[in-house]
């Protein structure tokens, strides 16, 4: 018997992320090769046309399982009765602009797009926010529509844990498929924390496999600042790599990690290691069920990470502090 479709709202939906992301969502590659899917599309009004265009083309692409294309201009008509929100669109980091003053800028979208999820959206809705900065824009949302569960509201560090496996294949002259379990603490930005300390390659631990001067230094670093290298090589910021963190995200949400034992995800934390119980912050987590993740226990933290994790969750609250009138 054909599935229930699953209604999929995209904000940004003509952006760089939007046009790499909702191909392969209608395809089936997000919520699985047999569940039709119908993609609500959202975007700003003067991005209505190019929005069309891309509507168009999906037509072409003749998908099986795509069961309907709706357009909307704004978030109220765009999140009515949507399972799955991803939220992408947001204003980028402009030329000389700090992130504070970025959070400021795009904190009021994810008010509106709270209230518009309040408003309209089913009430087991599952969001992921990929606009940045992705951790706060998610406590702002999550705030806002007191209606549905905090644990729905999620951002997104998969990017960064692919990033870091893709470092991890490379260095080993392995596929990334042979890397599991690598995964981000904290914030999504340069004081996230790339953990391997669970990672295992062909039954072997990371750690024994990698030097430990590498994980700490050109690692470390390249995952953290790949954001910054792929605009200073592309003069446009990730754009296939980001829509498919996401589809990963959800992917995994729904439908499980696979041969991984967990991954990463921003949720509301829940105490766990210590970080202030609310703060949207990077976990390693399992799914249980399906739209059911669980932070995996008993991680153990040297020192040093531990000072790390602190300083992500140092700008995450500093974060707070900066819209805590719009929470
Ligand atoms: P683009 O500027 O190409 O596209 C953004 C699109 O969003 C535009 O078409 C714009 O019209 C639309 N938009 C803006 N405000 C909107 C609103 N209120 N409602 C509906 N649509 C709206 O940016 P793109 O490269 O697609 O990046 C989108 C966001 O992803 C940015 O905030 C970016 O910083 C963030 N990223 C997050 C990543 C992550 O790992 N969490 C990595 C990639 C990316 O940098």
């Amino acid at each position: 018997m054909t599935k229930k479709p699953i209604r999929v709202a995209v904000t940004g939906a003509a952006g760089n992320i939007g046009y790499s992301l909702i191909f392969p969502v209608a395809a089936g590659t997000m919520l699985g090769a047999d569940q039709p899917v119908i993609l609500q599309l959202v975007e700003l009004p003067p991005a209505m046309k190019g929005l069309e265009g891309v509507a168009l083309e999906l037509d072409d692409c003749a998908y099986p399982l795509l069961a309907g294309i709706e357009l909307a201009d704004n978030a109220q008509d765009g999140f009515k009765n949507a399972d799955v929100v991803m939220l992408v669109g947001a204003k980028p980091r402009g030329p000389g602009q700090t992130r504070a003053d970025l959070i400021r800028d795009n904190g009021p979208i994810f008010t509106g797009q709270g209230d518009a999820i309040e408003a309209g959206a089913a009430d087991d809705v599952k969001v992921v926010v990929v606009g940045n900065p992705c951790n706060t824009n998610a406590l702002i949302a999550a705030s806002r529509a007191k209606r549905v569960p905090r644990s729905s509201f999620t951002a997104m560090t998969r990017l960064d844990q692919n990033r870091a496996v893709g470092q991890i294949a490379k260095k080993l002259g392995v596929t990334p498929g042979e890397v599991k379990d690598a995964f981000i603490w904290g914030n999504h930005s340069d004081t996230m924390v790339p953990d391997v300390s669970l990672a295992h390659i062909g039954g072997m631990k990371a750690s024994e496999q990698l030097a430990a001067e590498w994980l700490a230094g050109d690692f470390d670093k390249t995952v953290r600042t790949r954001g910054k290298a792929i605009i200073d090589a592309r003069g446009k910021s990730s754009a296939a790599s980001a829509a498919f963190a996401a589809i990963d995200h959800v992917h995994d949400w729904y439908l499980g990690t696979g041969s991984n034992k967990l991954t990463s995800m921003a949720i509301p934390s829940d105490g766990s290691y210590g970080i202030p119980e609310g703060l949207i912050y990077s976990f390693p987590v399992k799914i249980t069920a399906p739209w059911k993740y669980e932070i995996v226990q008993g991680v153990s933290v040297d020192a040093a990470t531990q000072a790390r994790m602190d300083g992500s969750t140092k700008e995450l609250l500093s974060e707070r502090e900066a819209v805590k009138d719009l929470l």
